[in-house]
């Protein structure tokens, strides 16, 4: 295995001998497992193929056929299709890595990505994993403890308790806690995020109930019951803010996201920069967030989430440990490589990224998530085979996709298929261009949400910039469930036309080389051959 420390000091003494200075700390990654599927599984692999590091993929049995699967060097079969059996197995995935001679492990985003435990495994396995410290990972993952790292950094949290709710206080002691966090409140589960085990309070009367559910929620969500107290903004922002971390202390934020478009606590829609964020508002932002991750003596790519309220004063929320599903809109609006650079402080390299230049956003970026799903029937997972796909394409447009032609969309998983990303000179630039790409994609088999997004896309309320976390669904609520209308497709029917003469050509051809053929195409062939091809 190319992972011992006697392996590494072999590779710099073949560096050496190759005529290349060895670099103090650095000791280079020559194999990457990608703990991952899906677009995210692609995005870190082209990294590394950018960097000339090798890829080993995973894979569960309904992704045998994955293009993840494909794209990689290499890949080894985990299990069963539930995660639990393939994409959560620490074992299996040590045991692949050790077969395939990788040296580093990348999480991506979800399954293990925030997993302390996975961090540590793979450190012990002589592992580069890559991503933050187990300590950071585990740190981050109690919010009461994040709240009061952030406190100690002098960045402002929402009023609240200093940390979990005593087990065993009184109704009454409970009671006078609230009362001075002051209502409306929030219980939030403390190994929360995500909105999973939160309850609001506007009047004392519903505490107790409201702090019973909360606590059973979060004890099967996960694991741990225990739960505390902030007051509750009432239309705030979510601001984040990306940093990267190297081993030697150079944090280096980034300039802003804004995630506020947001469905039951999904993220739908995310752009940099942020229509709301002054020149002056984005330092203090991002200065903020790097003292939090100094403070923890954080290392690799990672988030701050602030809220953000009207007048503009924020809030530490909470911070994400891993390499996030909107990271490409950063990258479209800095030039910087997210992933690369992760890679890259992850084998010791010094960052050496433009501090100043990566708070600037070049133009404005834009990423809608696409999701297999109906947005008519109250967004429901539409997994199935997809038929047919037309990717757009064209300026300022990247689509980051996990699936292709072909792909049986499966249900054990998340069901976002890819991430459309449109960057443009100016924000109407980018929103045109999205509108532009999103009329182009074509997906036939499964249902998506595209004709979702091009309904956003054309609300008065997106093209204001004035939203907050509360507008999507408030505005969705208003439509009644009238139905999102597809674009019609000139391109769809020719699509269907061409594959029809494609068809009728062949079996001509075929024909001809058995028995005689018709010289002719009659017209019922023709409508034959299109109505074989449409049920396929
Ligand atoms: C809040 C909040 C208002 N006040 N905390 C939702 C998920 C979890 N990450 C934190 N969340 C919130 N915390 C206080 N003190 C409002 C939300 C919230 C929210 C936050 C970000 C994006 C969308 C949201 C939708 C509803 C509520």
């Amino acid at each position: 295995m190319a992972t011992s420390p006697s392996s590494r000091s072999r590779d710099r003494a073949a560096a050496a001998a190759a005529g290349a200075p060895p670099r103090p700390g650095v000791s280079p990654i020559h194999k990457v497992l990608v703990a991952n599927r899906g677009e995210i599984a692609i995005r870190v692999m082209r990294a590394c193929r950018d960097l000339g590091i090798g890829t080993v993929a995973v894979y569960s049995d309904c992704d045998r056929p994955a293009p993840h699967v494909r794209y990689a060097d290499e890949a080894y079969h985990l299990g069963g299709s539930p995660a639990a059996e393939s994409y959560l197995r620490i074992d299996r995935l040590l045991d692949v890595a050790h077969r395939a001679g990788a040296d580093a492990v990348h999480p991506g985003y979800g399954f293990l990505a925030e997993n302390e435990d996975f961090a540590a495994a793979c450190h012990h396995a002589g592992l580069v994993f890559i991503g933050p410290g187990p300590d950071a990972i585990a740190l981050m993952g109690s919010k009461t403890a994040a709240r009061e790292a952030a406190r100690a950094a002098g960045v402002p949290v929402v009023p609240g308790t200093d940390g979990p709710l005593a087990p065993g206080l009184s109704e009454a002691e409970v009671a006078e806690l609230a009362g001075r966090v002051g209502y409306p409140l929030l219980v939030k589960a403390v190994a929360g995020g995500g909105g999973k085990g939160m309850r609001t309070v506007a009047h004392p009367a519903d505490l107790a109930a409201a702090v019973r559910a909360a606590m059973s929620e979060a004890g099967s969500a996960f694991g741990e019951s225990a739960v505390y107290f902030e007051r509750k903004l009432l239309r705030p922002r979510h601001i984040e803010i990306q940093l990267l971390a190297d081993a030697y202390g150079t944090v280096v934020p980034f300039v802003e996201r804004e995630c506020s478009i947001q469905r039951r606590h999904q993220k739908v829609i995310e752009e940099s920069p942020s229509m709301v964020v002054t020149a002056d508002l984005r330092r203090r932002l991002a200065a903020s967030a790097a003292a939090v991750a100094r403070a923890v003596g954080y290392t690799s790519a990672g988030t701050i989430e602030f809220l953000v309220d009207e007048d503009g004063s924020f809030y530490f929320l909470e911070m994400n440990t891993r390499l996030q599903v909107e990271h490409p809109v950063t990258e479209m609006v800095t030039g910087v490589d997210l992933v690369q650079w992760q890679v890259r402080v992850a084998q010791g390299e010094p960052l050496t990224v433009d501090a100043e230049s990566v708070l600037r956003p070049n133009g404005h970026a834009i990423e809608c998530r696409i999701y297999a799903e109906d947005a008519d029937h109250n967004f429901m997972p539409s997994p199935g085979r997809i038929l047919c796909l037309h990717a757009p394409a064209g300026p300022g447009i990247r689509r980051d996709s996990g699936v292709e032609a072909g792909f049986e969309v499966p249900i054990f998983y998340d069901s976002m298929i890819s991430k459309l990303v449109a960057w443009g000179e100016t924000r109407q630039q980018a929103i045109a261009r999205m509108r532009r790409a999103l009329s182009e994609y074509e997906v036939r088999g499964i249902k998506t949400t595209i004709p979702f997004f091009q309904w956003i896309l054309g609300t008065e309320e997106f093209h204001a910039g004035a939203f907050d976390t509360t507008s999507l669904d408030r505005i969705l609520a208003e439509r009644k469930g009238q139905p999102f209308v597809e674009a019609p497709h000139a391109a769809a029917d020719l699509a269907v036309v061409a594959t029809a003469l494609r068809a009728w050509f062949r079996a001509q051809r075929a024909a001809t080389a058995t028995v005689s053929a018709p010289t002719t195409a009659s017209p019922s062939a023709w409508r034959q051959a299109a109505r074989l091809e449409g049920r396929r």
